[in-house]
């Protein structure tokens, strides 16, 4: 595993370089979603499969920017499903976006996620690592050097509240939840990008991050393998919960193909527990 993150470390450092030398424009492609694709889009996709080409313990990758799975090493173990640059679309008004990457160890489902982990590319590059042992752990550059931080913890109740989705195609009961934790004094804390929304939840003590099912999205928006799954290992280590609309854990579930996205709800338990009441969840 020590290579993979060592070359997860690599990437960070070559695709931040790219964020800030390279050409923001569109392509002339679209992804597996049939979003259009920035040029940084593909570029990022190129520098992850370039570099983890070099791991030999990876047996497959399966990119949220193409169809299928690329396979690498006959011998490898692990499969990687990632996102290279979640929030793309985000760059041009200079805010911060990330990478995701969920490592599996066979079928590719929740219940054989062995580790993930992000970087987010913001003023500073950082790092979060989560596996099933531990605490997730966060890394921070200094002087361009990773250097670890330390644990990351959930309080039991947090105070930011980060509501995903077009509000008008929210279910009444999400817009009730919703609307009760602002009532209790929660702050809005949302940018539109995953991997800078769920970091700053992580490390400000926790809250409720919300991506529901809506009238333009029933299933939701944000892709299990690459997105929902990886996010859910880290918020169950770090003390916190990760479920879907019918409560049932994120971790459990099985995608029927590689782009199924999920509604999904990551937070601390006080808020996870709010949200159980609202959608009458009784588990
Ligand atoms: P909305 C970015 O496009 C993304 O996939 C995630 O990074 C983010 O959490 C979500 O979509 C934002 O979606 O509909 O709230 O703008």
């Amino acid at each position: 595993m020590e290579d993979i993150i060592d070359a997860i470390k690599e990437i960070a450092h070559r695709i931040d370089e790219a964020i800030k030398m390279e050409d923001l424009g569109y392509s002339d492609s679209s992804n597996s979603s049939g979003e259009d694709q920035l040029k940084l889009d593909v570029q990022s996709d190129l520098i992850i499969e370039n570099t983890f080409a070099k791991v030999k313990s990876i047996k497959n990758l399966v990119s949220e920017e193409k169809e299928g799975l690329h396979h690498l090493n006959d011998e490898g173990k692990y499969t990687i499903c990632y996102d290279p640059l979640d929030g793309s679309s985000l760059v041009d008004v200079n805010l911060s976006v990330g990478s995701i990457f969920g490592i599996y160890e066979g079928e590719l489902k929740g219940e054989n996620l062995v580790a993930s982990a992000y970087v987010v590319y913001g003023p500073r590059i950082e790092m979060l690592i989560a596996s099933r042992d531990n605490k997730p752990i966060l890394y921070c550059t200094r002087r361009n050097h990773f250097q670890k931080i330390g644990e990351v913890t959930l309080d039991q109740k947090g105070k930011l509240n980060a509501p995903g989705g077009t509000q008008m195609n929210w279910e009444v009961k999400h817009k009730t939840l919703i609307d009760s934790l602002f009532s209790e004094g929660y702050r809005l804390r949302y940018s539109g990008g995953m991997v800078p929304d769920l970091h700053q939840l992580l490390l400000k003590g926790g809250g409720l991050f919300s991506y529901p099912a809506t009238s333009d999205t029933p299933n939701g928006k944000l892709r299990q393998l690459f997105e929902v799954i990886p996010f859910a290992l880290m918020y169950e280590q770090a003390g916190g919960q990760a479920i879907d609309a019918n409560g049932n854990r994120l971790m459990e579930l099985i995608p029927s193909h590689p782009h199924d996205t999920s509604p999904c709800f990551f937070g601390s338990n006080y808020e996870i527990e709010a949200l159980k009441k609202a959608y009458n969840i009784t588990r």
